[in-house]
Parts: structure tokens; C-alpha cells; sequence
């Protein structure tokens, strides 16, 4: 791809770091801005100390948006911002970071999206492609932008990227070989008009795929006839000829007239929607045609990631699980539908705007909720009715009133349903504080 010699960067987190390394290496003059102080911009400005680069932080100056080819913006950055509309109204071009590295990648990249369980099938068809063929390269919304594997010159044997709707806003040409749509739940209203345009943001990543490529998709979802890729489903519930499925404790997949077939039990990993994901990993790992015995050694090993429906601790028979991860309503009714017994509930975090009432038909497991955070009002006026409420200045109280309350037997989740910047630096802060409140009860 012919870059121009001079280009902006909006964002100096870990993409911006990342795209200002790639672009510096290229010999381009690169100018960054970001709406923090420099103060709080210590760390990235640190990893830049060796390369030039003209920095503007604070706030967005209209200038800087107007005045370069090319802008290069990071995924908490909204692409549809007003500096940004009129940058291409005035035929500046505008793209994402990911769409950035794809134009200079030429090996397969397996894209995985959905509101949740993205991180968790990523890892888990990164194990299997790891005992496969060693050289993998594992990224994206994850935590390793793509733009460094361009930057490193690695040769992969494919790519694993998880991808996120914010990253899908800014694609052009960006064309995996397989695209995974895992599923689609309300999220991100903060972001997004509605839910129409954080739905159509996800099937983009099926937008550049030729019929020779692979999507694959819950048999849930709807609208999936402008996909040009061949079509595979999964399903937890329903038979599917082409696919995979689950079926009395078996999860079976139908590839090419083959059939393969994985005990449940085979993974430690609980829950329906665990189920789903590693129904989708199985299908692609047979896609790629790695062998049943790395697959059945990877099912064994994976153990599931930190901070998502992970027993922490027990006390007098009551079992602690850290669900950080649950920044929306459907990824904590996953975890209720998971857990077994009565659970006292934490909840709150950063309101994003969504309804909590999805979460009705799991509240009669709920003995109690206890909720923290911006959104602890709205939650209480949507689910207050359904358990005895209590509402706690910080996650510290809400640990301990959790332990006062729950008897004999019972969960205390803590599942957010909310982003955790309101009080915390990440999920990852906000699970690792509360393993630790645990730990010291
Ligand atoms: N900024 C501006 N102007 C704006 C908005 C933001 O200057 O209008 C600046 C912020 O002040 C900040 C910088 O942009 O300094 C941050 O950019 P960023 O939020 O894109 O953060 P990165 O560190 O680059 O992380 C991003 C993803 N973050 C988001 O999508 C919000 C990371 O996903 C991803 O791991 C990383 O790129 C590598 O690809 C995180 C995430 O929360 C885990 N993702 C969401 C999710 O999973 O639900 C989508």
C-alpha cells in the first residue's frame, strides 16, 4: 500500500504506540494527538522516546484533523466525530489501525467478532493452531494490535485476530479467510445511534470476503444472506448439516462430508455459552485440518481466562467468582445461567446507555443484588423489584455486604454488566481488586 509522506495518528494508547512505531520505521512524518494531558500520556511518551513525532495533547485542535492525507485513528476513537466527518468531507482519508496493518498482510487471518466470548474462542483456536503449526500470531482487540505484527516482519503460518465493532468501523479492504460472527447483544449504546448500527458495524467483517473464504455464524442470527463467503453454522441447540452442533453431551462437527466428534466433558470449561465457543473453535480447527490429537490436547489444557465467571475463593461454603470481564447485561446472564445455586449479585460499573431488564428471567436465582458505580440507580429502577437491594459506595462494601448476606451454599458473582472506567483503570484493575478484597475477607 502507498502511504503519504505525512500523517496524523488520533490516539496514543497501545494502537497509537504500535502505528507510530510501523510508521516511523517507514520513514514517514507522523504527527499524534490525543483529548489527555501530556501528563497522562506518561507511559505511551515513553515507548516513543526514540522516534520523532510532533505531539499535540489536551484537546482535538480542528487543525490538526485538516491538515494531513491520512488519519489513522485508534478503536475508542469514534469514527463518525465531527473533526473526523469534515476531514472527509474534505477528501482526507480516514482509516482504523487494523485496516492500516491488513493492506501489508498477505497471510490468512482468522477474524473472530461478537458482543461476547471473542477473547475466549481467539485463545482457544490460537492453542489449537499453536500445537498445529507453532508459528501463530494471536491479536486485535485482544491486546496485541495486528500493526505489530507487521511491524516485527513475522511470517506466520496464519493470523488469530479478534476483532471488535469499534475496529470494523474504519475497515476498507480488510478480507479474512475466515470470519466468525460469534453473536450479537445489545452493548456499546454509548457509541453507538442504536443497536441497528452496532449490529451492521459487526457483519462488516464479512463485507470483503470473496467465495472462497469462510464465515461462520450462530444459526441465531438473521440476516445473512448478502454474506459472499461460503456459509458454516453452529449451534448449541439445533442439528446442523454443515457445521457444528451440540448433541447429548457431544459436540459434533460436519465438515465435507466428514464427521467429527469431542466429548463436553473433554473441556473444563462450564456453561451454554462455552458450549458455543468451542463449538466455533472445533469448526475451524477442522477448516485448517488440524489433527483430533492437538485439538483434544488443547480442550484439555484450556482452563478459560482470568477475570470471566473465575472461582476466586471459598468461604463457609460459599463460592467467590470474579466475572470483571461482564461489561454488558448478556455476558452476566451467561454467568447466571452458568453458576449453580443461589447467587448474591455485584453489579455497576460505567453505564453504557443499554437496559438492564434482560436480565428478568435469571433474577429468581438472585437472593440478593448489591450495586456499585454510575449505574446503580438505573439498575435498581429495572431489577430492583426482583431481590432485596443495596446500594454501596465501593466494590470494598459491596464485598462485604455480600459475605453478611449469602447463606449456606451460595454464589456471590461479581458480573458488572457495565465498563469499569467509572471507578477502575480496566476490567483487569477492577477483577484484580476484587480477588484481592476476597482473598483478604
Ligand atoms: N482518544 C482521543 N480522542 C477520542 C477518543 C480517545 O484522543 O475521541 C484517546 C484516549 O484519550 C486514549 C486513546 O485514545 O489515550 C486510547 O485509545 P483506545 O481506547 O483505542 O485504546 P488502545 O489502548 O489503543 O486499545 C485499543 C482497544 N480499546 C478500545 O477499543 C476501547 C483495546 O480493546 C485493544 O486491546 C487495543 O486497541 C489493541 O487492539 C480493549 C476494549 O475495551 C480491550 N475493547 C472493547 C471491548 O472489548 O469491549 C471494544
Amino acid at each position: 500500500m502507498n502511504l503519504p509522506d505525512d500523517i496524523l495518528i488520533v490516539g496514543l494508547g497501545m494502537t497509537g504506540v504500535a502505528t507510530a512505531r510501523f510508521l516511523s520505521q517507514m520513514g514517514k512524518k507522523i504527527t499524534i494527538v490525543d483529548e489527555k494531558p501530556e501528563q497522562d500520556l506518561f507511559a505511551s511518551l515513553k515507548e516513543l522516546e526514540d522516534i520523532r513525532f510532533i505531539g499535540h495533547f489536551g484537546s482535538h485542535r480542528r487543525e490538526d484533523f485538516l491538515d494531513h492525507p491520512l488519519i489513522i485513528i485508534s478503536p475508542g476513537v469514534d469514527s463518525e466525530l465531527p473533526l473526523l466527518k469534515e476531514a472527509r468531507e474534505k477528501g482526507i482519508k480516514v482509516i482504523g489501525e487494523m485496516e492500516l496493518a491488513s493492506r501489508f498482510i498477505v497471510e490468512p487471518i482468522i477474524a473472530i467478532t461478537g458482543t461476547n466470548g471473542k477473547t475466549t474462542v481467539t485463545t482457544i483456536i490460537g492453542e489449537m493452531f499453536k500445537k498445529a503449526f507453532g508459528n501463530i500470531f494471536v491479536g486485535g482487540n485482544i491486546g496485541d494490535p495486528l500493526i505489530n505484527y507487521v511491524l516485527k516482519g513475522a511470517k506466520a503460518r496464519a493470523l488469530i485476530a479478534e476483532v471488535s465493532s469499534f475496529q470494523l468501523e474504519t475497515i476498507e479492504t480488510f478480507r479474512p479467510q475466515t470470519s466468525i460472527l460469534l453473536n450479537i447483544t445489545e452493548d456499546h449504546l454509548d457509541r453507538y445511534r442504536s443497536f441497528s448500527d452496532y449490529k451492521d458495524a459487526k457483519y462488516r467483517i464479512f463485507e470483503n470476503q470473496q467465495q472462497e473464504d469462510y464465515a461462520i455464524l450462530n444459526k441465531n442470527l438473521p440476516d445473512t444472506d448478502g454474506i459472499q463467503a461460503k456459509r458454516l453454522f453452529f449451534s448449541s441447540k439445533d442439528e446442523i448439516k454443515e457445521g457444528s452442533f451440540y448433541q447429548d453431551g457431544v459436540m459434533i462437527v460436519r465438515l465435507q462430508g466428514q464427521e467429527y466428534r469431542y466429548e463436553r466433558d473433554a473441556s473444563p470449561l462450564i456453561g451454554v455459552h462455552n458450549t458455543e465457543n468451542l463449538l466455533v473453535a472445533l469448526l475451524v480447527a477442522h477448516i485448517y485440518g488440524i489433527e483430533k490429537d492437538c485439538i483434544e490436547e488443547a480442550l484439555k489444557e484450556f482452563k478459560g481466562l482470568p477475570h470471566r465467571i473465575e472461582a476466586v475463593r471459598r468461604i463457609d461454603n460459599i463460592l467467590f467468582f470474579n466475572d470483571s470481564k461482564a461489561t454488558n447485561v448478556d455476558s452476566t446472564k451467561r454467568a447466571l445461567e452458568s453458576v449453580e445455586g443461589n447467587v448474591v449479585l455485584i453489579a455497576g460499573g460505567k453505564d453504557k446507555g443499554g437496559s438492564y431488564r434482560a436480565l428478568e428471567s435469571q433474577m429468581k436465582k438472585v437472593r440478593a443484588l448489591i450495586l456499585i458505580g454510575d449505574a446503580k440507580e438505573r439498575i435498581k429502577a429495572e431489577l430492583g423489584k426482583y431481590s432485596e437491594t443495596h446500594l454501596e459506595s465501593d466494590l470494598s462494601s459491596a464485598v462485604k455486604r455480600a459475605l453478611q448476606i449469602a447463606k449456606d451454599g451460595d454464589v456471590v458473582l461479581f458480573s458488572p454488566m457495565c465498563s469499569s472506567f467509572d471507578m477502575f483503570k480496566s476490567y483487569k484493575d477492577r477483577g484484580n481488586q476484587f480477588r484481592a478484597m476476597v482473598e483478604s475477607l
